[in-house]
């Protein structure tokens, strides 16, 4: 996998991101380095304790005599142990705090930015594994503020101001335990390149294993129907099984390389007592200071030992940090001109195509090649075409969801690339071929692009749409929830609902891409006519199975494997016998085609 530029490094990217806690933040790794600079005080006061009143020629009688001393001594230590828990709790609320408020911060920032991605990038993500982003990826992110981050702060803050102590005591005593540091190190680098790629892999698999299990919950209907449980159960279970090995194969690594840092660390003891017991009996050494040797000895093993552990976790962050920056630093490519018109009027609703040519990025084939037509306002312009010749392709170019390769695509005789997409989006109302409603009241459904609208005008397009009546006698009426993906509600039906739904905006121009195909031919004469009377103007282009939608239309478009083979009205291409004519054979009988 090849790996992306950003902007900015992961820890300037935290940086970024908690803007307006800093504060908190840096006072938090002053508060680590306090109260790692606090575990010197027990020792520091043993060290006190044994040699004025433990050891020594006249140890007893400096304990009779000054016994308030040794008591204040251990008060002070029973004080500072205290002091250092309560720093510890704040430190660790603070940490949480910045870490919880950033993860908040990013997880927003990503929504918005995956909300606002062009058609391109849902083609290039799939839903499990941007949903991981969100959830798995981002918790990785907060772990490193509020836990790695702190602990390599410790580590190194304890290593280095016990390693000060320790030179200040005793130098030969210091050197011979701080040589292990460097071989440490090493061991820990050579880690480091070793896990860093099965960190990589292992969000990977991660990703792959929640894709398989969103697609399954959301496509749960086709398994049943084709009774795949089974088979979809083993599917998972390998994806499952594919990210617990990977997770065991890097926790593994670790084990290789922890038996040499555990040998390093257990050896500190055995340095001390060896050093430490020459250097006493040859009195370059007091009895105090090898017990505070001794008692700070797991302040130096200690960071040894957790060293790998750390820089496992960092890995892992860095791998997670690589998913969500991606989307966090990742730009649509259709957004609006820098010098895009502003049309704050309502569009008079005139469509334009001149010699468009059209291909999806990441396909080698032309969808679409050299389309030209003109819908004046008002006008209904139906497309028809066997199945995959571009219909869908050609539609989706009007509110720019996708770019035209070569030629130009006019709205208000403006090319739609000049335009602000809001504003040209909301003059468009979209039935898709697909549809989708959401888990709401088929009132919310309808009223998703004009939360302002009225209830009057909610009815007045359901009648529109043909969908009053069905919806009125429903228990609930407009009040009835839908479930996910519309659930409850039959084909028709949501096609119906989907159409209120783009005439609610009341549009310039209302595209309807095979709106009407489950619908009975009666309701579609109902609609069809309804259409023709709406109360507002509107351009509409309809895509359609259908001879009896298309008839009526002022203009008829035959779209053969990418380009307009016929184009005329319904009796025009009658007359012409080409593809229209066989289709208006087939659908109608003969008797159609004589009467025209
Ligand atoms: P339909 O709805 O079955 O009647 O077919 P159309 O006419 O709406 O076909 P359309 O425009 O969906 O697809 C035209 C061709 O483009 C077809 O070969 C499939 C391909 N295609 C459609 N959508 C995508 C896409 O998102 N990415 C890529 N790479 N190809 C696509
Ligand atoms: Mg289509």
């Amino acid at each position: 996998m090849q790996k992306k530029k950003f902007p900015r490094t992961k820890l300037q990217w935290i940086w970024d991101n908690i803007a307006g806690l800093r504060v908190v933040f840096i006072l938090a790794i002053v508060g680590t380095l306090f109260y790692n600079l606090l575990q010197l005080t027990v020792p520091f006061f043993s060290q006190m304790i044994v040699d004025r009143f433990l050891t020594g020629d006249n140890a007893a009688v400096h304990f009779q005599e000054n016994k308030g001393e040794f008591f204040t001594l251990i008060a002070a230590m029973i004080g500072f142990t205290l002091l250092r828990a309560l720093i510890v709790y704040i430190d660790c609320m603070a940490y949480e705090h910045v870490s919880q408020r950033a993860l908040f911060r990013i997880r927003n920032y990503l929504f918005e930015k995956i909300e606002r991605q062009d058609m391109h990038f849902y083609n290039e993500y799939r839903t499990g594994d941007l949903m991981t982003r969100l959830t798995g990826d981002l918790d990785a992110i907060r772990h490193n503020i509020a836990w790695v981050i702190r602990m390599i702060i410790e580590c190194f803050a304890l290593f280095t101001v016990v390693s000060i102590y320790f030179f200040s005591m005793n130098v030969k005593m210091a050197l011979c335990i701080v040589a292990m540091a460097p071989v440490i190190f090493l061991i820990v680098f050579t880690f480091r390149k070793k896990v860093a790629p099965m960190h990589a892999l292992l969000r990977e698999k991660h990703a792959q294993m929640n894709t398989a299990a969103q697609e399954n919950i959301s496509g749960n209907r086709v398994v049943k129907a084709f009774s795949r449980e089974d088979y979809e159960i083993e599917k998972f279970d390998q994806s499952n099984h594919d990210y617990a090995e990977t997770n065991k194969k890097t926790r593994l690594v670790w084990v290789k390389f922890f038996p040499f840092v555990e040998t390093c660390a257990n050896l500190l003891p055995v340095i001390l007592l060896w050093v430490g017991g020459t250097l006493l009996m040859k009195d370059e050494m007091t009895m105090g200071e090898y017990v505070a040797f001794s008692g700070l000895m797991w302040a130096i093993a200690n960071p040894m030992r957790l060293l790998g552990n750390i820089l496992n976790e960092f890995q892992r962050f860095s791998a997670a940090a690589d998913k969500v920056m991606e989307i966090y630093y990742s730009e649509p490519s259709i957004v609006d001109a820098p010098d895009a018109i502003d049309h704050p009027d309502r569009f008079k609703g005139k469509v334009e195509f001149r010699h468009v040519s059209f291909q999806y990025e990441d396909s080698g084939l032309p969808v679409l090649e050299d389309i030209s037509f003109t819908a004046a306002p008002g006008e209904t312009i139906a497309i028809m075409g066997e199945t995959g010749c571009g219909k869908t392709s050609l539609i989706q170019l009007i509110p720019r969801f996708y770019e035209p390769t070569k030629g130009q695509v006019l709205v208000d005789d403006m090319d739609v690339s000049k335009l602000k997409l809001q504003q040209l989006r909301t003059s468009i109302g979209m039935a898709t071929q697909d549809v989708l409603l959401y888990s709401d009241t088929i009132d919310g459904n309808i009223a998703y692009g004009d939360l302002n609208i009225s209830k009057e005008n909610v009815l007045k397009v359901s009648r529109y749409a043909a969908a009053d009546e069905f919806i009125s006698k429903m228990p609930d009426g407009y009040n009835t929830i839908v479930g996910e993906r519309g659930v409850g509600l039959s084909g028709g039906q949501k096609q119906r609902i989907s159409l209120a739904r783009a005439l609610a905006i009341r549009p310039s121009i209302l595209i309807l891409d095979d709106t009407t195909s489950a619908v009975d031919m009666e309701t579609e004469k109902q609609i069809q006519k309804s259409l023709s009377e709406l109360d507002f103007p509107c351009t509409k282009i309809i895509i359609a199975q259908r001879i009896s939608t298309t008839k009526t239309a002022d203009h008829i478009l035959i779209l053969q494997h990418g380009k307009i083979t016929e184009q005329g009205t319904h009796n025009e291409l009658i007359r012409k016998g080409g593809y229209y004519a066989d289709l208006v054979a087939l659908q109608t009988g003969k008797e159609e085609m004589v009467h025209g």
